[in-house]
């Protein structure tokens, strides 16, 4: 098309505008327009494409994964009887946008006028301002400038107005007097991965922008918002100008468009001003959860009699409009008198957990630590338990891990990595062999990294007890080491465990502390606020598995008993936090019951830290097999427990059991990995990708597997 047709067609397009305005209706209807609702709630039979739910600090917003047509409407779905946009309004936004990139723009909604080919000619500049003042309009450009610019461009319909936040700009977009495009400009970041309420007034005098119903910033722009803004025929895009480019990759909650009035005056002051709420989609309500924190802000809603949660709910005439929230789909229902439709489901979960690497190994494994080594990158050590071939340290490489250095052992049992200032350390612990009274290589060794060599070296041997567990600490800048002494010769049992720290004169370890245990399997350090906690896993006792397992809190310089937990072959501990909640589960063995055969399917604990009673009390029991770990791990926002299932009284080839985090209902099962006595889990991540590996006690094999995110 000439530029010759392009500019007659905008001359008829003027005066058009310019000779029609008095025969035209403005907007009467002073009621608030919830923009977001009207799109996710327009059609609850089926799932929208196009958005996802997504929750951050445990506040829910959609995320939009691509400018779908659900997410547009016509605009006289909503202003309904009117040709001209409102001359006063506002528009109440909660957001939370990550870092933009620098130049660009992302749409928190526009109003696009129809797709036609001769109705391209101006389009705005996408351009950011870096500089200026808190407001600037942008230079008034020349139409046919304008037209140059995008006459390559397909027939997409052009801008009537738009909200985008740049950077550090949140720019107010619309078609001004003489179809001129204006840019009002808000300097400030907004897109610092925070929730923030927006209120936008536009009045006939200023334009005023309250951010967290904070005092707002008010500008007297030189030219009045249009009174006469045609909207007939146009469209709203919600979260996009309806391209990709431009879409808004963060997470919005509010969308409210309130014709005639500022709104700042209907929800600030607020207790919660970066939520502050107009009017929120039900399902992005936060729900309910037992035992949680209750938001104040959320309680004016009602919103206990309007959603249920849980996994099966009842739908009858009776319950019609009740919505119900399946945490395990992550679904929102809606009950229409006969049974439940989709209101929406969040598809942003993991998928599957595919087989990454099968690592052939020269013996039985023990125990993995996974680690960071400077200059070399990820690393895997691995405790074999051959005498004749030893540990393995393995280097992570694009196929896999790769063995890298062999370290001589002798039936490694655990082993840990540690840092001090810039240096990697590695402790393993040997098994004995009982040669008549006395026992050898009962004894743990700690290897320094030499940067030179670009190999572990020894640094100290330290005297252990068929050490199960090494765990490294650091309270006040200094640095522990404990060992769990399991037994002494071949009953005994109940015997010290040792505190070592680290002294800087001498630079080796020194015993600190000694705490008497009882088949010492595995040590735990966790910090609390100000709070340092060590928890023991005692699993036995030499006459009985049903043993107390203590935690112990740090006091004075030293470990003193805070609580006794009762545990049956207590085999490892694993501190996690979901929030502020934090969460302790023990990994129990094996039951025996007098002489007869021991049990292995038992329960194995989770405990919750109640802060008032300041004590650990039982949050969830869950049915495992000879369990030897658990391995707390999140991605993105969810959380997993991983256990290791060894031996269900017949077998060690059994399934280990993936858990993830429902909040409501605790832990729910969600994948079954087969694994053949199974001795530890490790989850680590690398370029992005997030990985759990397994190892073996009873075949020559670890496995590397990789989590899928849909
Ligand atoms: C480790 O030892 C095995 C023999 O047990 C040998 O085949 C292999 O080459 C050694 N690897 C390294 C990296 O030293
Ligand atoms: C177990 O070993 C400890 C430390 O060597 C010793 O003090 C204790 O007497 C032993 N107990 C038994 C029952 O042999
Ligand atoms: C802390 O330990 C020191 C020395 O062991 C002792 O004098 C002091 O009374 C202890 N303080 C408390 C609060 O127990
Ligand atoms: C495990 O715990 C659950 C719930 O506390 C209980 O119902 C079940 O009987 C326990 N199972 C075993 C084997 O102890
Ligand atoms: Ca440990
Ligand atoms: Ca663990
Ligand atoms: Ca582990």
């Amino acid at each position: 098309m000439s530029s010759l047709i392009f500019v007659q067609l905008l001359l008829l397009g003027l005066s058009v505008i310019d000779t029609t305005t008095d025969t035209w209706r403005h907007c009467t209807d002073l009621l608030p327009l919830d923009l977001l609702s009207f799109v996710l709630e327009r059609d609850t039979s089926r799932l929208l494409p196009g958005v996802q739910m997504r929750q951050s600090g445990g506040v829910r917003g959609v995320h939009f994964s691509s400018p779908h047509t659900s997410m547009s409407f016509s605009s006289s779905q909503l202003l309904v009887n009117c040709d001209l946009f409102p001359k006063e309004f506002s528009i109440v936004v909660t957001l939370k946008a990550t870092q933009i990139v620098p130049k660009r723009n992302e749409y928190i909604f526009s109003l696009m006028e129809a797709k036609k080919e001769e109705k391209r000619a101006v389009e705005e500049k996408e351009e950011e301002d870096d500089k200026g003042n808190i407001f600037e309009r942008s230079k008034e450009r020349g139409v046919s400038g304008e037209r140059e610019k995008k006459q390559g461009k397909n027939n997409e319909g052009r801008m009537i107005l738009g909200l985008r936040l740049s950077r550090k700009r949140l720019h107010f977009v619309f078609k001004g007097h003489g179809g001129v495009i204006e840019n009002w400009v808000f300097r400030g970041t907004l897109a610092d991965n925070q929730w923030h309420t927006l209120v936008l007034a536009v009045g006939g005098q200023h334009v005023r922008l309250t951010v967290d119903c904070s005092s707002p910033q008010e500008i007297t722009p030189s030219r009045h918002f249009p009174s006469d803004l045609y909207i007939q025929g146009s469209r709203f895009h919600i979260g996009s100008r309806g391209k990709w480019k431009g879409l808004f990759s963060g997470l919005m909650r509010q969308l409210v468009l309130v014709p005639g009035s500022d709104a700042s005056h209907q929800i600030c002051p607020s207790s919660n001003p970066q939520l502050a709420a107009l009017s929120v989609p039900p399902f992005l309500l936060d729900l309910p959860v037992i035992g949680r924190e209750t938001n104040s802000h959320l309680t004016s809603y009602g919103l206990e009699e309007r959603v249920s949660v849980g996994l099966e709910q009842p739908c009858s005439e009776l319950l019609r409009g009740q919505l119900w929230f399946n945490p395990l789909r992550k679904g929102l229902y809606l009950c229409d008198g006969r049974g439940w439709t989709t209101v929406l489901e969040d598809h942003k979960r993991l998928d599957y957990v595919l087989e990454h690497q099968v690592l052939t190994t020269s013996s039985e494994t023990h125990d993995v630590e996974v680690f960071q080594v400077s200059g070399m990158g990820l690393m895997a050590a691995m405790a074999h338990r051959s005498t004749a071939s030893g540990s393995g340290v393995y280097q992570w490489t694009h196929t896999g891990f790769e063995l890298y250095q062999n370290i001589s052992t002798q039936g490694a049992l655990a082993l840990r990595h540690f840092n001090m200032g810039k240096n990697v350390f590695l402790v393993v612990s040997n098994s004995p062999t009982n040669n008549g009274f006395k026992s050898e290589g009962d004894f743990s060794v700690i290897y320094k990294w030499s940067k030179r060599r670009k190999q572990f070296v020894k640094f100290q041997i330290l005297q252990t007890h068929c050490a199960r567990d090494w765990e490294a600490f650091t309270i006040k800048r200094q640095t522990y080491l404990a060992v769990a002494n399991h037994r002494i010769g071949n009953n005994n049992h109940t015997i010290d465990s040792v505190i070592y720290k680290w002294n800087r004169l001498t630079k080796s370890f020194e015993v600190h502390q000694k705490l008497l245990t009882s088949g010492a399997y595995d040590w735990e350090f966790f910090t609390v606020g100000p709070y340092h906690f060590l928890v023991v896993a005692n699993a036995f006792d030499g006459v009985t598995t049903s043993v107390d397992s203590v935690i112990y809190i740090w006091l004075n310089g030293s470990f003193q008993v805070f609580q006794t937990i009762k545990t049956f072959c207590a085999t490892d501990w694993e501190m996690f936090q979901i929030g502020s909640r934090v969460f302790l589960a023990v990994a129990n063995g094996h039951r025996l019951y007098g002489n007869g055969p021991s049990r292995y399917a038992i329960n194995s604990t989770i405990y919750e830290l109640d802060m008032n009673g300041q004590l650990f009390v039982r949050f969830q029991d869950i049915l495992t097999y000879s369990a030897v770990d658990w391995e707390f791990f999140s991605l993105g926002e969810e959380y997993f427990l991983v256990v290791a299932n060894s031996f269900n009284g017949e077998s060690y080839s059994l399934n280990s059991i993936l858990y993830r985090w429902q909040g409501y209902e605790g832990f729910v099962p969600v994948h079954w990995l087969p694994t053949i006595g199974c001795s530890d889990w490790e989850f680590f991540s690398s370029k992005g990708e997030s990985y759990l590996i397994y190892s073996s006690a009873k075949a020559s094999l670890s496995k590397v597997f990789k989590l899928k995110i849909y």
